[in-house]
């Protein structure tokens, strides 16, 4: 038998935790021969709470779950974890100014970064999807030296299931039918998700959609804000869906990507598309033997050119924000 892969997830009384850990302990993460073993962060007033889930996962009795641990000591609980899932992050309440808002995410996620500098397992993947998710992420990285660079990935797989579901709609095809979908940029409302590389039964998408006023005016705001319109709907955010994401991306990322197809991933900027280095951005990545590459040579028009780097702007925004605040 396998020893379990530990995998800790913060912010795990949330709302996203309620259906993320469900589906990490039933093997939907590593699959059904791998057993786990949760570490589960939270604050302490939601401590209680988070026991409350515990109960549950227990009754579930998952053959796969070897074991749970719960806390409010980051040290404590991500020592020796291989996998960690950044959930638990400050939402911005009423009156909360984005200098506020960020000073509040930055003392979260320095202090998650340095614990899993000092106790994760050498093998340590992180993915951020509290927000702001990127620059998050960024935080989380610059305070864990020790760890490589781009072991630190921020979530847009969200973005991408929803822009491959836009896309599908549209064009009466199932979602299987749609590859090499792609977000650029920052998890945000400035997002770029890019049909003029993405193919469906393997003709390019934005000539099988043929209406650049439908791509410009509805598919890119519709992928955009879907966040908002998920609130007005339900009340609150979306939840089970990014618990979905969130499996998807780690889950292609340590068991990698399909041949002819990519997906996308915030990661630490190489330079690649003139996306400066420092920043964690979307691209299109592939991932194999555990290690994501971002896809090379594709061609930017201008109407992508001026999209990127809108988006891109404000995370290098971002980061100045917090390299000002003394947060990296
Ligand atoms: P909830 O408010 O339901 O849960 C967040 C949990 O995090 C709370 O239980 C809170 O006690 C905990 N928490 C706060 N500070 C913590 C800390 N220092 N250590 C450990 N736990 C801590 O939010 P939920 O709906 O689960 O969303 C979680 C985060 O995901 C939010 O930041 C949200 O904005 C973000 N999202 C990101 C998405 C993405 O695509 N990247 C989409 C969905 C979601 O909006």
């Amino acid at each position: 038998t396998t020893a379990p892969v530990k995998v800790a997830v913060t912010g795990a009384a949330g709302q996203i935790c309620y259906s993320l850990l469900f589906r990490i302990a039933s093997g939907e993460l590593l699959g059904k021969d791998t057993p786990v073993e949760l570490r589960l962060l939270e604050i302490t007033p939601a401590l209680k709470a988070l026991e409350g889930v515990v109960m549950e996962l227990d009754d579930c009795a998952f053959p796969l779950l070897a074991g749970v641990e719960i806390g409010d000591d980051a040290t404590q609980v991500f020592d020796g974890v291989n996998l960690a899932m950044l959930v638990g992050a400050r939402p911005r309440t009423a009156g909360m100014e984005r200098g506020d808002l960020l000073s509040a995410n930055g003392a979260i996620f320095t202090a998650q970064g340095s614990a899993l500098n000092a106790v994760a397992a050498d093998d340590i993947k992180v993915l951020v999807t509290g927000n702001p998710a990127n620059t998050n992420a960024l935080i989380a990285m610059k305070n864990a030296p020790d760890i490589p660079a781009e072991r630190f990935n921020a979530l847009t797989r969200l973005d991408h299931n929803r822009a491959i579901s836009q896309l599908a709609a549209k064009l009466g095809v199932a979602v299987t039918d749609i590859t090499k979908m792609t977000i650029w940029g920052n998890h945000s409302a400035t997002q770029y998700p890019d049909l003029l590389h993405a193919e469906v039964s393997g003709k390019n998408a934005a000539e099988a959609v043929n209406d650049q006023e439908w791509l410009e005016n509805d598919f890119i705001p519709t992928v955009a804000k879907r966040g908002a319109a998920i609130i007005a709907a339900r009340g609150s955010s979306s939840a089970a869906s990014a618990a979905n994401a969130t499996i998807e991306h780690m889950r292609d990322w340590v068991l990698g990507t399909p041949d002819g197809d990519w997906v996308s991933m915030a990661v630490p900027s190489d330079g690649s598309y003139g996306v400066p280095e420092g920043i964690i951005s979307s691209f299109p990545c592939t991932v194999s033997d555990g290690a994501d590459e971002i896809v090379q040579g594709l061609e930017i028009d201008d109407f992508s050119r001026a999209k990127i780097d809108a988006s891109v702007a404000e995370l290098v925004e971002e980061k100045s924000a917090v390299q000002e605040l003394g947060l990296i």
